[in-house]
């Protein structure tokens, strides 16, 4: 059974007390696009870290031009351009049986592309969530609905996957920032 998460709860990623290697994290949007007349491309992507909190090399960025992380334990599925529909809008899968060994956490950000020329914001996004499922059966381990309290955030981090004592588990995020996909460049890399 699925797990709802509330901002700032911290579970263990695992499905029937066993823990789980193989999955996919889905996230989704929606946007109100009378709201800007302009079209509204929102972009997952995720960044691989060391402890000392940055990527573990540049390729560790992943994101629409760089889909796959060198040894194949992240991979982006492609770019959606609107954001339309319900269910995951973009995701990437990831195998830890493939993690590098100095890997300690995955952070998950989804920010809006070229925000600022086009005037727009998280305040204009809804139903945002992420969740992790099994791709076996596609059965889901747990979401997180991230409600609607943004205002002018063009990033949001929406979750993370992090190791701690041997074990991987999953933190509901869903802090929001100024400065688009740039901030968590600038944080991370
Ligand atoms: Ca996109
Ligand atoms: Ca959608």
């Amino acid at each position: 059974m699925s797990i709802n998460l509330q901002k700032g709860q911290k579970v263990n990623l695992e499905k029937n007390g066993q823990s789980v290697q193989k999955f996919v994290v889905g996230m989704g949007w929606d946007v109100n696009e009378t709201d800007s007349g302009q079209g509204f491309d929102l972009d997952a992507s995720a960044f691989m870290l060391a402890e000392n909190g940055k990527v573990l090399t540049s390729n560790h960025f992943i994101f629409y031009n760089n889909l796959t992380s060198p040894e194949g334990c992240a991979e982006h599925t492609g770019d959606n351009l609107t954001g339309a529909g319900d269910g995951d809008d973009e995701s990437i899968k990831i195998d830890l049986t493939k993690a590098p060994a100095n890997l300690a956490s995955i952070t998950f950000v989804v920010t809006i592309h070229d925000a600022e020329n086009r005037r727009q914001n998280f305040g204009q996004v809804k139903n945002a969530f992420v969740r992790v499922y099994d791709p076996t059966g596609n059965e889901e381990i747990l979401k997180f609905d991230l409600g609607e309290d943004f205002s002018i955030e063009t990033a949001v981090e929406f979750g993370k996957i992090y190791k701690k004592d041997g074990q991987w588990k999953f933190e509901a995020i869903g802090t929001g920032f100024a400065g688009g996909l740039q901030k968590f460049v600038d944080k991370y890399c």
